[in-house]
């Protein structure tokens, strides 16, 4: 072999397993089926969590594919229960100035109302846990240098998603929670300048008569449009 074809970056056999049309098409019902089961909860039980479990869907999350494998993303854990305190604190403030301060527009209000939502938010301090995912806008060499991330929110996006399904495949139920502007959390959790919060999710079990607003999701007609050609190797 000649020099010039070695690369510096060499690559190696993918490891993935096939499966014959059948065992495709029930693997595919079943997590059709347990997905459509996932719901946003936000009445949520004090029963603990172990941190192995929240560990597993921060390793699954972090799984996601993101732009030249910068996976710029930082997932902070808390259980502590002074800095979920000091979360909620901060979080209804903001959020008391948003429905009650005239922050939100009332079409936003009105698209809301559904959802039963307001400024409390009794369970950030419920729950056992909670992940604030910050963004890392550029990374930090170790000497300190600026290095470009690319695809930053599509990235953590996409790691989010996993994180959401990791939980609910283990039985957990959390929320996809926004309190905005959520620059207090880079204060109070003590985040560099280059990450920036991007969501943040209460994770535990659902109180024993958690309700959830009765909404339908879109049929596939709705969201999906076909260029349909010829099934080859079907
Ligand atoms: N951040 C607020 C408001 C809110 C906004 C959207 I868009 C939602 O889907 C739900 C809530 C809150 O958490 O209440």
């Amino acid at each position: 072999m000649s020099n010039e074809s070695v690369s510096e970056h060499p690559m190696i056999p993918l490891e993935f397993t096939t499966y014959g049309a059948e065992l495709m098409e029930a693997r595919a019902r079943e997590f059709e089926a347990l997905m459509a089961k996932r719901r946003s909860v936000r009445d949520f039980s004090p029963r603990a969590v172990p941190r192995a479990l929240v560990e597993a869907a921060i390793r699954t999350a972090s799984t996601a594919p993101s732009g030249a494998h910068q996976q710029p993303w930082t997932f902070v854990a808390i259980s502590d229960p002074d800095i979920k305190r000091q979360i909620r604190e901060a979080a209804e403030r903001e959020e008391y100035t948003s429905y009650e301060g005239g922050r939100m527009p009332q079409e936003w209000r009105e698209a809301l109302a559904p959802l039963g939502t307001d400024w409390r938010k009794p369970y950030l301090e419920t729950v056992p846990w909670i992940v604030v995912v910050f963004q890392q806008t550029y990374g930090v060499n170790p000497d300190g240098e600026r290095r470009t991330h690319y695809y930053v929110k599509e990235s953590v996006g996409i790691a989010c998603g996993l994180f959401i399904a990791a939980l609910h495949n283990m039985g957990l139920v959390t929320l996809t929670h926004t309190p905005s502007p959520m620059g207090f959390l880079s204060q109070i959790l003590n985040r560099p300048a280059h990450e920036k919060p991007y969501i943040l999710f209460p994770i535990g079990y659902p109180e024993e008569d958690a309700a959830v607003p009765d909404l339908e999701r879109k049929e596939l007609e709705e969201v999906a449009i076909w260029f349909d050609g010829e099934v080859k190797g079907a």
